[in-house]
């Protein structure tokens, strides 16, 4: 990606910190057997894919996911040649793109294998992750009956190799472990159903990041890693448990363009809700809900950090700016931290998900492709 842009506000993603996370989380693997499968969907979590593939495959990652087909090939397009899983589903039409570019995918329906089936020629091949849902309720096969018919689908067809069996946990992140256990042990019931046929199925894996990190036992061969990579806990209750120390990666700064002093009894943006009471110093920064920073983070008392000092929102968030009052005169210019360090404060990604009532996950995957994300090696 380019680094040229022209506008005042950027997403700062440290590619160290990305680094050091995937290496301190590979390292509690090393010697175990089980393979470190990096996660960068969703634009490497609006960090951005490619820039988070190659650090995460430098640093101990040897597998690559993404949700989408256009995702692996946004990678393959950038000379990524690491094996890629698309962790949903494909269209059946779709099937020769992934083949040609040796892209695996995920199955759980046998219509599915009967209609990819006429999309790829006799000679070609494409590698497959039977995906069992062992309690999500999202994608995924959950019957013996279901999984006996794809297995004779995939014993009579070459083109079809499969080389992954998987699940995804719904409450890894969660301090009460009953469910984990629970699907682990479904789990491993359905794999049986797959050893009867006597296949040799190479890549088995359940775990993201809260239960790669909290229950290595439960990896078998490969850890689908995600939100850790990015230096973020998969849930404030599981922070404590952790085994390494996270660095979180993503910083989201601006520039203020206006300072200015405004008398007691000024309105402040649309619906003049804020009203200045004194003699107040208002900055203008130039971010905005068209760029994923929703109006929310004003209503709900969010704050930024100027010369490492907490300031407040003030009136409503417009599509393209917003405005904060400041303590004290400041020069224009002066460059405003939304979320990461300044000084010796800190809002985390953390701070900013409780604001807004929601996940850490969800705050760096909105910020709008709008914002240019600039990469520190
Ligand atoms: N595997 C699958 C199938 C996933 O859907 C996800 C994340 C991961 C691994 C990585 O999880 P982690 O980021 O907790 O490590 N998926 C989602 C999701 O669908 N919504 O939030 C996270």
């Amino acid at each position: 990606m380019s680094q040229l842009f022209y506008r005042d506000t950027w997403a700062e993603i440290d590619l160290r910190a990305i680094a050091q996370n995937v290496s301190s989380i590979s390292e509690l693997y090393k010697n175990k057997g089980v393979h470190v499968m990096a996660v960068v969907k969703a634009n490497g979590y609006g960090h951005g894919a490619i820039e988070v593939a190659k650090t995460a495959l430098q640093s101990g990652a040897s597998y690559l996911a993404v949700a989408l087909l256009d995702e692996a090939i946004e990678l393959r397009d950038a000379g990524i040649n690491a094996p890629i899983l698309v962790l949903g589903r494909i269209r059946p039409e779709d099937v020769q793109v992934a083949a040609r570019l040796d892209i695996m995918v995920t199955v759980f329906q046998v219509d599915w294998l009967e209609q990819a089936k006429d999309f790829l020629e006799k000679e070609e091949q494409i590698q497959l992750h039977l995906k069992f849902d062992t309690g999500m309720g999202r994608i995924g096969l959950r019957t013996k009956d279901e999984a006996q018919l794809l297995l004779q689908f995939l014993k009579d067809h070459e083109q079809f190799q499969l080389i992954g069996i998987f699940t995804h946990f719904a409450t890894a992140d969660e301090l009460d472990v009953s469910y984990v256990e629970e699907q682990h042990s479904r789990f491993k019931e359905m794999l049986e159903w797959v050893h009867e046929w006597d296949m040799n199925v190479p890549l088995i894996h359940t775990g993201n990041s809260a239960a790669g990190l909290r229950f290595p036992e439960k990896m078998f061969t490969l850890f689908r890693l995600g939100i850790s990579m990015y230096g973020l806990t998969p849930s404030p209750e599981i922070t404590e448990e952790l085994p390494v120390k996270l660095k979180q990666a993503f910083s989201l700064k601006s520039r203020l363009v206006q300072v200015k002093e405004l008398p007691p009894g000024e309105s402040i943006s649309y619906g003049a809700t804020y009203v200045t009471k004194e003699n107040e110093w208002i900055g203008t920064i130039p971010i905005g809900y068209a760029d994923g920073w929703l109006r929310y983070h004003s209503t709900a008392g969010g704050e930024v950090l100027v010369n490492g000092e907490r300031v407040p929102f003030v009136g409503r968030i417009c599509m393209d700016q917003c405005m904060v009052k400041l303590s004290e005169k400041v020069e224009t210019g002066t460059v405003v931290t939304l979320i990461g360090e300044d000084g010796n404060d800190k809002i985390t990604m953390d701070e900013v998900a409780a604001r807004l009532g929601t996940i850490n996950y969800e705050i760096p995957c909105v910020i709008g492709a709008r914002v240019p994300r600039v990469y520190v090696k």
